[in-house]
């Protein structure tokens, strides 16, 4: 075994900073900034938001430019999608815009590219974050006016379309909608969806041309993910009427709570703008409530997420059952247990064993896997909205420790997309980072957390 915590050459925070920005440069494309040179070649949803928090303070213009590209690919029902493909890298990645068929969709904007599905909303808390940073408040208010709108639109979205009992749960209809598309909690609800090798269309996998297999989805989980784009696109994405006999339909804990901080950061910039936040608030009130009363697993001291089709919970513990800190939800006991469960052998691992936090699924469940996305990695934005919420409850050491831990693993394997969680690692593995390399949220959020 090597010990990968007892090395000596760390990286001058000031070149640290020089080279964060030089990520984000070289993956810039005009109006955006793709999320990593060769494996995601468009524009991402919550990508956006966290690459935004990167150009806060140096590159203002183009922080704010980042939501607008994205919300160029607005639906009209506020829909805003996971990806908004850049014609220039046409054929790149897969499944592209043609596979999702969203052309001539009621509601699509027409001469923008998207994808037929949406991904975590960050939008509220990166808008309350430029409105923090901003150099002329009064400059910019046009675009908050404008911003704000648009966000509320989705938020608006979420609750009609997805949130079918007006429970405050917004339901992901998609394992790329959780943003965390490999989790084991995923497997587990596929389990109860049963379809035949037939219903799988044919696809590519663009993305073994870049990362190694072990490292990304299996197979058998792709077809899964296709097989749902296919029943999408047959349904021509008519929402309501597509979810009557629709066989994923999950309420998941890191989706709502990012909805209610956006919620309440959102009632925020409203204020601001001398808006009616009425409403956010009632849906503030309401989700907090529902995660509590649904979400809550009592003997698994964290937020588990509801499979609505199968009428059931799947109690496997992620980092996404951690994140109901980060909107508030927790009443403080709740909280202690969330932290005690963090600083158990279950993300800290042990004194023989120990753990970088925070892994994505917890190193103890039977899904885990150090090395495969989502199914265990570090992920540097979980890490930034976790500590968020460490330090909402009053945690600050272990903030400040979940700040160490990231930035360290940058320092010692670079701006990957995502790490081993093991601290000691095994001499087979030739580096600790993950997947795509110069991979642009986790160089936007150290910068964000260097900067002053
Ligand atoms: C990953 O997802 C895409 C599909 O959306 C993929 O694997 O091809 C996820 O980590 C997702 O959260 C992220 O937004 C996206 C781009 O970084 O990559």
């Amino acid at each position: 075994m090597t010990d990968l915590t007892s090395y000596t050459n760390e990286i001058a925070t000031d070149a640290l900073v020089s080279a964060a920005k030089t990520v984000l440069k070289n993956n810039r494309l005009g109006s955006f900034t793709k999320p990593a040179p060769s494996l995601y070649p468009h524009q991402w949803n919550w990508d956006a938001g966290f690459i935004a928090i990167g150009y806060a303070r140096s590159d203002y213009q183009q922080a704010c430019a980042e939501l607008s590209a994205l919300f160029r690919g607005q639906w009209a029902n506020g829909m805003v999608p996971q990806i908004v493909f850049s014609v220039e890298n046409t054929g790149q990645y897969s499944p592209g815009y043609f596979f999702w068929d969203t052309k001539g969709v009621p509601g699509k904007p027409r001469n923008v590219r998207t994808s037929g599905i949406t991904q975590p909303p960050v939008h509220g808390f990166i808008l309350q974050r430029l409105m923090e940073c901003s150099p002329d408040l009064k400059a910019s208010r046009p675009y908050f006016q404008r911003m704000f709108d648009r966000i509320v639109l989705l938020h608006q979205y979420y609750y009609q379309f997805r949130d079918p009992q007006r429970e405050g749960l917004a339901f992901i209809c998609h394992p790329w909608e959780s943003g965390m598309d490999n989790l084991p909690t995923w497997e587990e609800v596929f389990t109860q969806i049963h379809f035949d090798a037939s219903e799988v269309p044919a696809y590519e996998r663009r993305d073994l041309e870049h990362v190694d297999a072990p490292y990304r989805p299996r197979k058998q989980s792709y077809d899964r993910y296709m097989y749902l784009v296919n029943l999408l696109r047959k349904g021509r994405y008519q929402e309501p009427e597509i979810w009557k006999d629709y066989p994923f339909q999950v309420q998941e804990p890191l989706f709502n709570a990012l909805l209610n901080r956006s919620n309440e950061t959102l009632i925020e910039v409203g204020q601001w703008l001398g808006r009616d936040t009425s409403q956010l608030r009632e849906w503030q009130i309401q989700t907090n409530h529902a995660l509590n009363t649904k979400l809550w697993d009592k003997e698994k001291s964290c937020y588990t997420s509801f499979d609505l089709v199968h009428q059931r919970s799947i109690p496997i513990r992620t980092a996404g059952g951690l994140m109901p800190l980060f909107c508030g939800a927790p009443n403080a006991a709740q909280a202690e247990k969330i932290v005690a469960l963090l600083q158990s052998p279950s993300f800290e691992g042990t004194v023989e064993n120990p753990a970088w936090l925070c892994a994505s699924t917890a190193l103890d469940e039977p899904g885990f896997d150090p090395c495969r996305y989502w199914r265990g990695p570090v992920w540097m934005n979980i890490n930034w909205m976790l500590i968020h919420g460490l330090n909402r409850y009053g945690y600050a050491d272990l903030a400040t420790r979940m700040r160490s831990d990231s930035l360290d693993l940058v320092r010692k394997f670079g701006f990957w997309e995502y790490y081993n969680p093991w601290k000691n690692l095994p001499e087979t593995e030739k580096t600790g980072g993950y997947g795509a390399d110069q991979f642009s949220w986790t160089a936007a959020l150290v910068l964000d957390w260097l900067e002053a």
